[in-house]
């Protein structure tokens, strides 16, 4: 009984082992970001640039910059590093005043698959 239970099962382990290592692997994970979590910056940055673990498609992926007051900020059309294709920019139509901003981001990687995140950065002129 436990046998026959264990080959019906065996399959399913194995899609299942398959899906989580996918998952673990391929998937876009954010490495770096420009300006860096939490971090405090002195000046406007000039654009935000996020860092991923996959090739990123532009074209389905957004990110979202709100202000202190959570509203959201205009950033220009999103970019793809031209000599690497992981590294999104999203170049600042203004420079932002003092206060904390948070990054809101959803990418699909080449391999089709989302995913998301945000964090938060702090602009304080001396
Ligand atoms: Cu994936």
């Amino acid at each position: 009984m436990f046998l026959r239970l264990l080959r019906l099962c065996t399959p399913l382990i194995i899609i299942l082992f398959g899906l989580t290592s996918h998952s673990a692997l391929a998937h876009a994970h954010l490495k770096q970001q420009t300006p860096v979590a939490e971090s405090t910056l002195t000046a406007s940055p000039k654009e935000i640039s996020l860092k991923y673990s996959e090739g990123i498609e532009v074209k389905f992926s957004k990110i979202e910059l709100l202000n202190p007051n959570n509203k959201i900020i205009l950033i220009d059309d999103l970019l793809l590093d031209p000599s690497d294709n992981t590294r999104l920019i999203a170049p600042l139509k203004a420079p932002l005043s003092a206060g904390r901003y948070t990054v809101n981001w959803h990418v699909v990687s080449v391999d089709g698959h989302k995913t998301k995140g945000n964090f938060q950065f702090i602009v304080k002129p001396d």
